[in-house]
């Protein structure tokens, strides 16, 4: 057996083997399951992506185009797959975007047969990811993410660039209309489409931030109407999820995936920020706002929902989880899809059902130890008084 013919043959079994890998919940905090393996990792994507299979051109089978990471992914169901819109690093830094479908929502993904060729805008990007999916009640599929570009204002700075967000929308995932790119003052990164109008208008989740990496005055994850999507430009902010002083959202926080619309109330997923000695450190968080007023918060539960637990913790970059993507079937079963260290893709399982009770009786943040306490000693106490203690 030549060396292409061995090395083709073991490249193309370990792929299968990872991609029809059986996934199984781990048994957790009651709120949640996680699960045993990842759902997407960089070995995942098509060999034929990453190497020539023409024995003339490639005799050692050697792997031509590298990929680096498979993060954050926008999802949605279509039909009766569970699809996302995957955040693609190759080893040359550029994301792109990639479709991966499964039947389960926990196991067996597999790429289309090519990625998502984003149409440019008329200023072209460096790089761009973190997309949010939203099936918008206007009939499109919206797909909303980072654009980002050198800061023209900085020439000498080669670090120094630029978030904006983009718009496109599709009606299958494979081909897109590029629309312009949200108008606005401020840089923003972690901009989603409310899937319904109010007023009459499309509405924004933003984030406000007045460097690439710092949201400095930004105060919180920000909420504007839109007129028209196809020249989309910001008005007013709002600031509907503050950040904190000590907190898990103090440096900064943003919008996940579109909030899930419940009897109850709009249940959001978002990520929050904070600094320590060992860098920044993400988490993802849950809040629900009106149904009338999606712009009104009316549950804050205290503290993060998830944070890295074991081999999440390293990756790329490492204490990092980070969601743009969830899907919510009729039975009330809710997949939440969040990326760990910038490398790879997982998935949580919960219901609605049991995220309505974590937001509703978890208790909120009161900003200090006293409140903390305070709020441990209310529970010792009603289950003491329970116990007969
Ligand atoms: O590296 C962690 C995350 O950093 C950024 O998050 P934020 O938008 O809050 O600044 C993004 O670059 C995100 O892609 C990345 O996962």
């Amino acid at each position: 057996m030549t060396t292409f013919e061995y090395r083709k043959s073991l490249v193309l079994a370990r792929y299968e083997s990872l991609v029809t890998r059986p996934n199984a919940p781990i048994e957790g905090n009651g709120v949640y399951e996680r699960y045993v393996n990842p759902v997407i990792t960089a070995d995942m994507v098509p060999p034929t992506w990453r190497y020539d299979f023409n024995p003339a051109t490639n005799p050692y089978f050697m792997e031509r185009i590298g990929c680096n990471a498979t993060l954050n992914s926008g999802a949605i169901k279509l039909g009766d797959k569970y699809v996302l819109v995957v955040r693609v690093e190759g080893a040359d830094r550029k994301s792109f975007f990639a479709v991966a479908e499964s039947p389960n929502g926990i196991d067996n993904f597999r790429f289309r047969e090519r990625p998502i060729t984003m149409p440019d805008s008329d200023d072209p990007a460096t790089n761009i990811y973190d997309m949010r999916l939203t099936a918008h009640e206007d009939g499109w599929i919206y797909g909303l993410f980072c654009v980002e570009r050198h800061d023209p204002a900085c020439p000498g700075d080669l670090s120094a660039a630029t978030a904006t967000c983009g718009i496109a929308r599709t009606k299958d995932l494979d081909t897109w209309e590029r629309l312009p790119d949200l108008k606005c003052k401020s840089q923003q990164r972690n901009v989603v489409l409310h899937p319904e109008f109010v007023e009459g208008k499309y509405a924004l989740y933003t984030r406000p931030q007045d460097g690439f990496i710092d949201a400095g005055s930004g105060g919180g994850i920000g909420w504007a109407l839109v007129d028209d999507i196809t020249c989309a430009e910001l008005g007013e902010e709002t600031i509907i999820d503050a950040r904190y002083y000590h907190t898990i959202k103090e440096v900064k926080n943003g919008e996940g995936p579109h909030p899930i619309k419940t009897p109850k109330g709009w249940l959001h997923l978002a990520h929050g920020v904070r600094g320590c000695a060992s860098g920044l450190r993400y988490v993802l968080y849950l809040y629900m706002t009106s149904l009338e007023r999606p712009w009104e918060k009316i549950a804050s539960p205290g503290g993060y929902f998830m944070a890295p637990v074991g081999d999440e913790y390293i990756g790329d970059v490492m204490n990092v989880l980070f969601t743009n993507g969830w899907i919510a079937d009729e039975d009330g079963k809710v997949f939440i899809y969040y990326a760990s260290s910038d490398t790879r893709m997982h998935v949580a399982t919960s219901t609605v059902d049991r995220l309505i009770d974590y937001c509703l009786n978890t208790p909120q943040d009161g900003l200090t130890t006293t409140e903390s306490v305070r709020a441990l000693n209310r529970l010792i106490d009603a289950n003491l008084s329970y116990l007969g203690k």
